[in-house]
């Protein structure tokens, strides 16, 4: 890392107090040091395999079940076999010492395992599933899930409670999101590719805010522009050196 980086990273890191409002907007890049893939960039990325609309829609889904299931079923199982990283580790600590809230577009669950105490789910979690029928939701660990999964209330296919594209954000946890993004004084946006939205706007938001905006990516995003400070290298090594000692 750039010694001018590691200078501004420890100067932002000696500032923090208790009272410093940081919101974090997470991407798949904070699990793939987890061994978890990320959708879009690297070589053995899902969106390099496998076509989108085949999976993360709810016409894909209606059209072959089974399919979208089985797709669902082996991430679960790559989840559970792996677990949290010192980025998830950084952040739970970094709770500890700060106002820290985090917003996170995945659905693996880690900052929760990691200890983080105040986790939006901005795109569901894939430890829950959704009737499709009456809309009950119930958690399910089971790795693997029977297929197909049906509702124990009215008997209706159930789905894993995520959000494709095309379909809206849970209106609670999108104006929480955007609470926080709006009122901070540091925005950590880290591991995303900034490409998806409404998701990628929460960094506008917070900039448009004032906030400072620090992004921590193997490479520059769609979101880098609005970064007042660029951190390169995988979030597991460069993430723990913004947390006080
Ligand atoms: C590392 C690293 C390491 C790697 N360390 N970094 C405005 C403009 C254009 C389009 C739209 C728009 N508004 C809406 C749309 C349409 C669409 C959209 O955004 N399309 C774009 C792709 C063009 N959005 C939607 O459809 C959304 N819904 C919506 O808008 O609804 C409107 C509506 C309103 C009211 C009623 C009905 C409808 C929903 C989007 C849902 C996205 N869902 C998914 C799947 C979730 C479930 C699942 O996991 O299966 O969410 S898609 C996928 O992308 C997943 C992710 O959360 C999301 C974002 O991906 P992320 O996290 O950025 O990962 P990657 O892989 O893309 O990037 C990884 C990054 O990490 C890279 O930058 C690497 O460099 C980096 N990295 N290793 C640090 N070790
Ligand atoms: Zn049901």
């Amino acid at each position: 890392m750039d010694e001018t980086v590691v200078q501004e990273l420890a100067r932002i890191r000696e500032s923090i107090t208790p009272s410093t409002k940081i919101s974090v907007l997470s991407g798949a890049g904070i699990s793939a040091a987890s061994g978890i893939p990320t959708f879009r960039g690297a070589q053995d990325s899902l969106w390099s395999k496998y076509r989108p609309e085949d999976l993360a829609t709810a016409q894909a889904f209606y059209s072959d079940p089974e399919l979208v299931w089985r797709w669902y079923d082996w991430r679960r199982g790559l989840i559970a076999e792996s677990k949290f990283n010192a980025a998830h580790q950084a952040l739970a600590d970094l709770e500890k010492k700060s106002d820290l809230v985090i917003v996170t577009q995945n659905v693996d669950g880690y900052h929760q395992d990691a200890g983080s105490s105040t986790v939006h789910e901005f795109h569901g979690s894939i430890w829950r599933v959704r009737c499709t029928d009456c809309h009950y939701e119930r958690y399910e660990r089971a790795v693997p899930i029977p297929l197909l999964p049906h509702c124990k209330k009215c008997g209706g296919l159930e789905r894993p409670a995520v959000v494709w594209f095309g379909e809206g954000i849970d209106p609670q946890i999108m104006q929480r999101s955007f609470e926080v993004a709006g009122d901070c004084d540091l925005f950590l946006v880290i591991g995303t590719a900034g490409a998806v939205y409404p998701a990628a706007s929460l960094v506008d938001a917070a900039k448009n805010a004032g906030a400072m905006v620090i992004e921590f990516n193997l490479e520059k995003s769609g979101v880098s522009h609005l970064a007042d400070l660029f951190v390169p290298g995988s979030s597991h090594d460069t993430l723990p050196e913004l947390v006080p000692g």
